[in-house]
């Protein structure tokens, strides 16, 4: 069962504060992980072709407000092609939660801090629930 953290890089550094946190959740908890920074000027089809290369059964999507247009079109492919569950959380998630629920490809939000419905999320999948 692996789970692909995806986020979107910073110009200066490749590091995300969300997913350092639950990235250590994936790890004390014994799962396998891989992380997928997206930089800018990659395409949707591109950041696509790259997640699916991974094989995710589980994708977690961390994003901000101005990141939305790529990512409400990047998650419907990926559920398409992967047919992974989708989980997302972040800043975006948090304040809009009624308008990510119509997303389509969306199969969770986390409100807040993730560290313990991540946890719990992971368990749950991979008891096949
Ligand atoms: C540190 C910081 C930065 C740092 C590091 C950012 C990073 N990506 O790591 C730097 C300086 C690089 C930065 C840059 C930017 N930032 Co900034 N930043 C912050 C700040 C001060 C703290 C964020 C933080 O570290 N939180 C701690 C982590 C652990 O918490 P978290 O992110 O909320 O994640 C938890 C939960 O949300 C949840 N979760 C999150 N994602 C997911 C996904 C899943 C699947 C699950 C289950 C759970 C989950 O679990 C996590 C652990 O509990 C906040 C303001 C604030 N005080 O909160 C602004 C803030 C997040 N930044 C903001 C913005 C706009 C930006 C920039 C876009 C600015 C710009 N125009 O360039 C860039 C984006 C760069 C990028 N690509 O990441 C906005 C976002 C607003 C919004 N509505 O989206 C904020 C809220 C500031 C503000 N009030 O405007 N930022």
């Amino acid at each position: 069962m692996k789970t692909v953290l995806l986020y979107v890089s910073h110009q200066s550094h490749d590091f995300n504060t969300s997913v350092a946190a639950l990235a250590s959740v994936a790890r004390d908890s014994g799962f396998e992980y891989e992380l997928c920074g997206i930089s800018d000027g990659e395409s949707v089809e591109q950041v696509a072709e790259r997640v699916c290369s991974l094989d995710p059964q589980i994708i977690a999507a961390t994003f901000f407000t101005r990141d939305i247009p790529g990512f409400y079109s990047l998650l419907p492919i990926l559920k398409r092609r992967t047919g992974a569950f989708i989980a997302v959380g972040g800043y975006h998630a948090t304040l809009r939660t009624r308008e990510v629920a119509r997303w389509a490809g969306v199969d969770g939000i986390c409100v807040g801090e993730g560290e313990r419905p991540f946890r719990t999320l992971l368990q749950t999948i991979t008891a096949g629930r």
